[in-house]
Formats: structure tokens, sequence, C-alpha cells
């Protein structure tokens, strides 16, 4: 066989093994088959040694020739396999739009907070700042300097949760607002609410549970009377419970406020003609209130004689359960989405429907 008929021969090969190849590696292989070190095309060129000048000259050009042949074969089949291989992997990664979608659901506010932060938005209207402080607490201020005396039922480690002689699980946020008079420097008129979670040695049951929200007001300046409480519960009373309802005072204790109140507002579902909510009376008590105690003033650092206080509390969870008739508060706890989606209120709406 002559170099022209083995270069032939190789072309031919070529073709047929091209054809006979199905995927990219057979194709890289078969390039070094040809083009490698030790490939067809350069066993080829190591028999230019034996050839005259002239013949080199010819071989040089046909060798090229078939190098530029096999090279330009393997190429173009390369180009085809990449392009099969995208239409595959396309293939393999069309999505069915015609598929259903997945539904997500989307989170809504719980009730508790939907209440709490309508409140807030009141309170802040008028001017007061919003005050957070630790529910673990230090004896001083959950009992101490809000005036609850040694003895008083409420130190008692029957109803409170202790953690040790001096620290507790705080029974109101009141410590917050203790906190907050201490740290006031200038005694200057404070105006705060408290919103947060509060403590209770209690069994649970429907209409107790050992952990709950409050929310205490305190309003400290140099001339403030029982009727700015009044005014200031009545709008609260409104926000909660809608525009036509009244309030009332009756005579009350707590140690940290004198004279102190129990808030009743006139009742939201029957309008004060007496129903099963209002339990005939036409009134429900929502909240505790008074002036706040000469002794707490004294204790924060203010001088009573120079500065007065009024303060309230209010429990959330109480106002949930009356506003919306759900009779045991462990469904506030126990996360039953058919329970909480009933409140699927869009946030930052008006909460005060009832009438
Ligand atoms: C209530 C009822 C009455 C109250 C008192 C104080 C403070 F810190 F000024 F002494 N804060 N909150 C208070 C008064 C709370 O909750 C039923």
């Amino acid at each position: 066989m002559n170099t022209n008929e083995k270069i032939e021969n190789l072309k031919n090969e070529l073709e047929v093994k091209l054809k006979n190849v199905t995927c990219m590696k057979e194709l890289t292989d078969l390039k070094v088959e040809y083009l490698g070190k030790k490939g067809y095309v350069t066993e080829l060129s190591s028999l230019m040694k034996d050839l005259s000048v002239e013949e080199k000259k010819a071989f040089g050009k046909s060798l090229n020739e078939l190098r530029n042949y096999v090279e330009e074969k393997i190429s173009f089949l390369k180009e085809k396999l990449e392009e099969a291989e995208l239409n595959m992997k396309l293939e393999r990664e069309s999505i069915d739009i015609t598929l259903p979608a997945t539904k997500l659901s989307v989170g809504i506010t719980h009730p508790l907070t939907k209440i709490i932060n309508d409140i807030e938005d009141l309170f802040i209207s008028m001017g007061y700042d919003v005050v957070e402080g630790p529910e673990v607490e230090n004896d001083l201020y959950n009992f101490e300097l809000l005036n609850v005396p040694v003895g008083h039922p409420a130190r008692d480690m029957q109803d409170s949760l202790f953690i040790n002689e001096e620290i507790l699980m705080r029974t109101q946020t009141s410590s917050v607002q203790v906190r907050t008079m201490l740290q006031n420097k200038e005694k200057s008129p404070i105006r705060i609410i408290c919103p947060g979670k509060v403590y209770r040695k209690d069994d649970d049951d429907a209409t107790h549970s050992h952990e709950f929200h409050q929310i205490e007001g305190l309003v400290v300046d140099k001339d403030v009377s029982m009727n700015h409480l009044k005014g200031t519960l009545e709008i609260l009373a409104k926000k909660m419970f809608g525009e036509n309802r009244e309030i009332r005072f009756r005579p009350s204790y707590f140690p940290f406020t004198e004279p102190s109140v129990e808030v009743d507002v006139s009742c939201f579902k029957c309008n004060g003609e007496g129903c099963n909510i209002c339990k005939g009376t036409g009134w429900i008590e929502v909240l505790g209130a008074g002036m706040v105690h000469p002794n707490v003033l004294k204790g924060c650092g203010y001088d009573p004689k120079k500065y007065m206080g009024y303060a309230f509390g209010v429990g959330v969870e109480r106002i949930a359960m009356l506003k919306y008739e759900i009779p045991d508060i462990r469904e506030f706890y126990t996360n039953d989405m058919r329970f909480l989606e009933q409140f699927n209120v869009i946030e930052g709406g008006d909460s005060n429907e009832s009438k």
C-alpha cells in the first residue's frame, strides 16, 4: 500500500467509525485514536524519514490535509452531539404549565396580637410611648415598689411563679412602669403603655391561664386627675367595643392606686338591656384603674406633693373572649387553625366593627 492509499483508507475507516459514535466520550476517544501522540495520523508521519525531498513535500501536504480533514469531521460531529444533548436536556426539563399550582398558605395575625396592635396604635396617636421590659423580674419592681405589702395575697408563693426568694415571673407589666419612672432621672412627665406577657401560679382551665397578656397604662404629670383617667378609658372602651359605649367607675382596691376603681363598659351586645354576656346587668367589667399611690410615686423618685399619676390595666385575653364570645382561654394557645382563621383580618384594618 502506498502512502496515498493509506491516507484514503484512514479516511474511509474514519467515516465508518464516526457513524458508530453515540456520545461525547466515544468522540473524544476517536479523536485520540487519530490525532493523539500514538494516533494513526502521527504514526503515518513517521514514514516521512524514509522519503526523498520531493516525496516529503507532497506527503507533508497530504498529511496536513488529512489532519485538517479529521479535525473538521470530528468538530462537525461534536457540534451535532452537543446540539442533540441540549435538546434532550430541554426535553427532560420541560415544565407542564397546565399542572395546578401548589397552594401557599399565608400567615394571619393572631387575635391577641391584633388587639395589642390596635390598642398600641390608639395610645401612640394620643402621644404615649410603648415600653417593654423583662418577664423575669425582681421582687423589688414587681411588688416592693408597687406598694404591695408583705403579707398581701398577691405576694404569696401560692399565687406567683417564684424562681428564687427574690426573682419571679412578673405578675403585672407595672414592673416596667416602675423601671421607667426610676430610669427617668429628670423626673419629667411620663405617658406610657406597657404590653406584654404576665404569669400566675394557676391551674389552667377554661377561664384561667398561668400565662396571659396585659396592657398597663401610666401617666405621671403635675396636674392630672381622675377625670383625665375617665376620659382616656372612655376612648379606650370605644376603640375596643364600639363608638356607642359608655363606661362607669365602681370603687375598688389595688395596693398601687388610691383611689382604685373597677371599670365597666355598657354591654356591646344588648346595649345595656341585659343579656347573657352582661349577665342581665347591662354592664361588663373590663379594666382596673386608679390614681397612682403616693408611696409608689415616692419609691420611684417622684415627689408626690408635686406629681400625680393615673394608671390602668387591661387583660388582653379577657377583652378578646368578651368581644368574640370565646368560651375557653386555651383556644389562644393551642393554635387550631380552624379557630385562628376566623380572625383572618387584614392588618391595619379597623377591628372595631361592633356597634
Ligand atoms: C391595674 C389596675 C390599677 C397600675 C398601677 C401602676 C403603677 F405602676 F403606676 F403603679 N401601673 N399599673 C394599675 C392600677 C394596674 O391593673 C388592673
